[in-house]
Order: C-alpha cells, then structure tokens, then sequence
C-alpha cells in the first residue's frame, strides 16, 4: 500500500510557507485574491490536484493560474475536472481546509486525513495539466504549483501561457484521446483547427462578414485571437485592439468585457477604432467572457452583453432544430442568474423553458445539462451551450427526409465542434455569434432589437465582512444580515418595473448590488440607494461611503 511522500512534501512545503494571517477561501471561481499572497495556495494546490487525480483512477485534472477579469495585481488559481468542468462542489471544501493549514504538520495532517476518508489510493498515477494567463505574479506561482506535483510526484504537463478555455478543452482532449468521443486533438492546434474548420463549414456560402473589433483587455486572448485569425483565414477578419500584454497595469484596464459591462460605455481606447454600425467585441483578461456592442446612426454605444447572446443563440439553434425536423425529439432550455436583465428573461420565458440559478459557471453548468441542449449564459457574458451525448447521439444517427432538414442537421452537427462545451469561452462564443449573424444577415442593430433591455446598474460596496451577507432563492433574496431585505423590498415598491438584490461577490472583497427599473435614472438611483442600505447596515468607515450614494 503507497502512502503519502511525507519527506517530500515536508521539505518543498516548507519552501511555501502559509501567511499567518491570512484565510483562503475556495469561491466561485476557486482560490482569488492578491497574486502576492497566494504562493502557499499554490504549492498545496499541486499537491491536492495530483490526489484529485489518483482519486479519479489516473484521469488528467487541471489547474489554471488566472484572476480572469480582476485586475493585474490579482492573481488566482482553480482545478478542472476531468471532462473539463469546473471542479466537483465537495472538493471546494477539501480545498479550502489544505490551502488554510496554518504549518507543514498541520498540512500533512490534513492530507493525510483526506487520503483516509476518501479512501484515495495512492499507487495510482496522478496527472495533471496546467496553464496560466499573463499576468505577472503568473510566472513565481506556476513554480509553486510545480513543487505541489513535484513534491507527491505527478506527472505533470506545462501548457504554458494560454486562456482558460483553452485550458479545459486540453483538459477533455487527453482524458478522450482515442477515445469514441474525442473531444479532439490534444494541442492548442488542435483547439484552433476544430474551431476554425467548423466555423468555415457554418459560413460556407454566406455573404462575407465585415471586419470585427475585438478588445483583447491586454491579456492572454490578444495571442489567442491573433492565432486563431490565422486559422481563420479570410472567414473572418479580426482587427484586435488591446494587445499590450506586457504593459504593467493594462491588463483589464479600463477595457475588457467587465469593463464595458459594469460600465455599459465602449472602452475609451477603441473610441477612434468603432466606427457606427460596426461590430465590436471585448474579451477579459483569461478570454472566458465575451461582450458585443455597436455604436448606433447617432453614435451612441450599445451593448449586446450575455443576455442577449443567449437570445440570439438559443432562438437559432431552435429553428435549425425545427429546420431538421427534430422539435420533438430535441428539447432547448436556457439557463440564466438573477443578473440576467429582467426584459431577456421575458423574451427567452416566452419561447423557451427558462431557468434561474446561483451565479458561477458551475451552477449554470449543471442545470444546463438538464436540458437536450442548454443554452447559459450570465449576462457578464460567461456561457456556453451543451448539447447532451444522447442529443449528440442522435444528431450523428438521424436521417433526414429531405435536403433542407439535410442542411439544417449538418449545421447542428458543425455547431457542437465550434462551440466549446466545457466552458464559457470567448472566442468559440465570438465565432458563434458571427456565424448567427452570418446566417441571419443581422447587423448589431438587428440583433439587438430582439428586446429592450431595462435600464439597470450594477454596483460595488466594499463592506468589512462580505460573508454576513446569505442569500436564497438563487441569489435573489437575503437571508442575512437580518432585515435588510424587508428595507430593499420597500424600497424597491417605489420604482416602476423595480428589482433589485444583492449579493457578496465570490471572486472579489466586495458586495455586488443589482437593480433595475422602467427609467434608467431610476434604476441608478434605486442601485445606489440599496447600496447606501447595504454599506450603512453592514457598517463601516462613513468617510469610505462611495460619494454617488451619499
Ligand atoms: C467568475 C465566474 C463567473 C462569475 C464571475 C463573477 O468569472 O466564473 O461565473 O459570474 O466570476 O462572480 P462574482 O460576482 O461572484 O464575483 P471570471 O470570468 O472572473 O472567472
């Protein structure tokens, strides 16, 4: 019977010494603070992720060193499972417990107890495979995650500098290689040839589209797009904006999809660049999130966010359902947060079966495998679609009567090889929306008057403790502190069309508050109100009271 490698583990752990004063917490996205802090985090992240692969009989488990759309001096780390899912809900603890192990004892006594109760065997092989974005802090904490796998002896594969979905693609490329559902080659090439060569297929015959702007945010997507333009070939001609990778401070700054969300305006930089009518787009700092916009006749900028391009996704992959006569045998849903604007939701409900979850791509994951195919996006613009093996199933198996249900069905069939089903991610859900666009010959205008969005804001208060605030109801009440959701309720009656709810954040040292309302100087005035209760009730610094809701 193998045990654990305590020598090993002792002398490199010692190397990555916890800070005494700090916690770490698994959240959303995994572990996320300052880059500075996290070195301990990752050393034992290496060893939890090599034990996360024993336990799984071998299979490769992934581990990605980004802070996605936090800014530069940010840093973070999460596992991937191995069908390239977000990691399983119950390690989140296991995690959490190993990454707070106040000394190499304590460490080893944790994991020791986690070999234990999970029964892990240890003469399993472990594998893993890893990647992370560019941030600075990047390069020091890739090699404490390596002395992590060095130290329990995983074999272990650098995938370099790369975005997340990239990321979980290679992780489900080698857990299916030569397998019958190869998930395809297992190489960065290999992303780009299936995505590109699908694309191609999708377009083939279609007017040409114009050119794209895509803001890049300064991070690891500006090489990533600029790879796949290539592959691309003239389908489509990308003009990328916001490449400076190497720039200190650029990354995520004002620019990039959370930028333009939580500030609803262009990215001052692609000001000279968007020209009315064109179409823009802006990934974020790990490219997992995708947001369109356009600037309209009169040049005001119009968003086109996650809501919207679940609308314009789910409403095509419906009629080529139909098209290749397969509506009853093929059912689509859509997966939405409370974040999603509340006139998409009546859009969607109207034709589809709808259904709201906590925020986080794992939530919107799951309940969108429920589906035949399952259509999620948040409306920060993180989403993907899955189309289930037995829907993949069918689609390789059925005969069509005649040719336009011919056409339809290979359309489908291209669909599920351009679109990255293990996660959100930008690019596949880029080349997506160009190609309903393509097919739909839609401009942005077009597109975006599916439906009126309501006027909403999205607001953040720095609170001393984020984790007083408990929800229920997938996010859209608080539980906790008690009362303040009977004074946001009362507060919210006084506003026409008015919904707002808050929520602490996973992935920032923040409460995030939401609302909506008919009139948009209402729904800023209602977000700032709540935000007034939210920071007066969990108490704090009057002089830090952000001024707007003063
Ligand atoms: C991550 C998660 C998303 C979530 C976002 C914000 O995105 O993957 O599902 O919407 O954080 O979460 P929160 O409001 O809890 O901070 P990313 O793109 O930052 O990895």
């Amino acid at each position: 019977m193998s045990s654990l490698p305590l020598q090993a583990i002792k002398s490199l752990s010692e190397l990555h010494q916890k800070p005494s004063h700090l916690r770490f917490q698994y959240g959303t996205a995994g572990f996320r603070t300052l880059g500075s802090t996290l070195d301990s985090v990752l050393f034992r992240v290496g060893v939890l992720a090599a034990l996360r692969s024993k336990r799984l009989d071998g299979r490769t488990i992934g581990v990605m060193v980004t802070a996605s759309h936090n800014p530069e001096e940010d840093n973070g780390v999460k596992l991937v499972d191995p069908r390239g899912e977000m990691l399983e809900a119950s390690w989140e603890a296991h995690a959490t417990v190993i990454a707070n192990a106040l000394t190499t004892n304590d460490l080893l006594d944790a994991l020791d107890s986690l070999v234990r109760t999970l029964k892990i065997d240890l003469s399993k092989p472990a594998r893993v495979v890893y990647a992370r974005d560019t941030r600075p802090s990047g390069e020091s904490l890739i090699s404490a995650l390596q002395d992590g796998l060095k130290a329990i002896g995983a074999e272990a594969r650098d995938a370099g500098i790369t975005t997340t979905p990239i990321l979980h693609y290679l992780v489900k490329a080698i857990n299916t290689k030569g397998a019958k559902d190869s998930y395809g080659e297992d190489s960065e090439e290999g992303y780009y040839t299936k995505l590109s060569e699908a694309f191609k297929k999708l377009v083939a015959g279609r007017r040409r589209l114009d050119p794209l702007i895509v803001d890049c945010a300064n991070g690891v997507g500006a090489s990533a797009a600029a790879k796949l333009a290539q592959y691309l070939g003239d389908s489509l001609t990308l003009r990328l904006e916001n490449t400076s990778i190497t720039t200190p401070g650029a990354l995520n700054h004002a620019c990039g999809a959370d930028f333009v969300k939580t500030t609803q305006k262009l990215p001052p930089s692609l000001t000279d660049h968007l020209r009315p009518g064109q179409r823009g787009c802006s990934l974020d700092g790990d490219a997992d999130r995708l947001m369109y916009y356009y600037l309209d006749e009169r040049g005001t900028f119009r968003m086109l966010d996650g809501d919207k391009i679940a609308a314009l996704v789910a409403a095509f992959i419906v009629e080529q359902v139909k098209l290749a006569g397969l509506s009853d045998e093929i059912k689509v849903g859509v997966v939405q947060t409370a974040y999603a604007n509340g006139a998409s939701t009546k859009y969607l409900a109207e034709r589809l079966p709808v259904k709201c979850v906590p925020t986080g791509v794992k939530h919107l994951h799951h309940a969108a495998e429920h589906y035949n195919i399952g259509v999620y996006f948040e409306a920060n613009g993180h989403g993907t679609v899955l189309f289930s093996p037995a829907t993949q199933e069918k689609l390789a198996t059925h005969e069509p009567s005649t040719p336009a249900q011919s056409t339809a069905l290979n359309h489908l069939i291209n669909l599920t090889q351009l679109i990255n089903q293990t996660v959100g991610d930008a690019l596949s859900d880029m080349l997506l929306v160009e190609v309903v666009l393509a097919h739909k010959s839609y401009s942005g205008v077009e597109w975006d008057s599916l439906y009126a969005d309501l006027p909403n804001r999205l607001v953040k208060v720095v609170v001393g403790d984020r984790n007083a605030f408990k929800t229920e109801d997938a996010e859209r009440r608080l539980v906790s502190p008690p009362g303040l959701q009977t004074k946001i309720d009362d507060l919210v009656r006084k506003y026409e069309g008015g919904r707002s709810f808050v929520r602490p954040s996973g992935t920032e040292d923040v409460v995030r508050v939401y609302a909506e309302a008919a009139l948009k100087a209402q729904a800023d005035e209602l977000a700032f109100r709540v935000a007034g209760l939210v920071y007066d009730t969990a108490g704090g610094d009057a002089a830090k009271r952000p001024k707007e809701f003063l």
